[in-house]
């Protein structure tokens, strides 16, 4: 059986922030912040299962672009991808998570630095930081 998919959705403001979601579960990883994201449906688009999951999760539209450049092996069965993605409809309220945050690459890598990311997502922080840096 091929793995399943997580989509994380790197999402970016005009301003160049980056907006991150602060878990509830599980405890490990509880209180540490995320890109927002899900597991994908079998044989659902990496992109439309993006746009699904921020709809549940952030209560928004989002127009989805490239994937980023690294994946994460999170077990045998789950592989963790990462696309950008910007809001077209409705401002993000955290239905599933605790809270939500827009930063700046400086907040980003301080974030990174208090180790207040999920271990998985910080693969991504050189890219996230390079691209919120080159406005
Ligand atoms: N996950 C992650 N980083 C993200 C989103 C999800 O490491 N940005 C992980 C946490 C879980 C799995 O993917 O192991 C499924 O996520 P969820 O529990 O949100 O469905």
């Amino acid at each position: 059986m091929s793995p399943r998919i997580v989509v994380a959705g790197a999402v970016t403001s005009v301003d160049n922030r980056l907006l991150l979601a602060q878990r509830r579960y599980p405890a490990t990883v509880a209180g540490l912040w995320e890109l927002p994201g899900g597991k994908a449906e079998d044989d659902e688009d990496v992109k439309f299962a993006l746009r699904r999951e921020l709809r549940e999760e952030l209560d928004v539209g989002v127009e989805v672009g490239e994937r980023l450049a690294e994946t994460v092996a999170l077990s045998d069965d789950l592989t963790l991808i990462a696309l950008w993605a910007r809001i077209t409809d409705g401002v993000p309220r955290p239905v599933e998570h605790s809270r939500l945050r827009w930063v700046t690459a400086e907040e980003l890598d301080k974030m990174v630095a208090g180790h207040q990311l999920v271990p998985a997502d910080t693969v991504w922080v050189p890219e996230l930081s390079g691209v919120l840096r080159r406005a």
